[in-house]
């Protein structure tokens, strides 16, 4: 029992040790990552726009309330461009390319380098024009 609580123990320091990168105490709460919630309800994304800081990770939770899939792809033009004319049916391999199933919950986290905006769209067929458009504006962190 001790040793299971233990081995569960040494997994959370680990993983918190990854989180601050190289344990610098004094960063590490600004390292934490910034929690943005994204709802996906009758095929639109609310909010529509949010807004984060350059250089900290944000995790973006994405709660799908509809009865259909939808997707969560974030990135400049040319990659948006790039999707319109994909086929790839499914999207996990990469943090910007998240697939959400009918009534369910994904989370993935992403850190801006650059100040600007991005679109977060989804690209299944007719989705886009028929809304599920939304823009992450980045500005400078402290
Ligand atoms: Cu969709």
């Amino acid at each position: 029992m001790t040793g299971k609580r233990t081995a569960a123990g040494l997994g959370l320091g680990l993983g918190l040790a990854v989180l601050t990168g190289l344990g610098a105490n004094a960063v590490a709460r600004s390292q934490d990552p910034l929690v943005i919630s994204i709802t996906i309800h009758y095929s639109h994304f609310e909010p529509t726009t949010v807004r984060v800081p350059t250089g900290r990770p944000v995790t973006f939770v994405i709660t799908n309330t509809d009865p259909i899939d939808h997707e969560w792809i974030v990135g400049n033009a040319a990659s948006h461009e790039r999707h319109r004319t994909g086929s790839e049916p499914v999207h996990d391999a990469r943090p910007t390319e998240i697939s959400i199933p009918a009534g369910t919950e994904r989370r993935t986290t992403l850190t801006f380098p650059a100040a600007g905006s991005e679109l977060f769209i989804c690209h299944l067929p007719g989705h886009e024009a028929y809304g599920m458009v939304g823009t992450v504006a980045i500005t400078p962190g402290g």
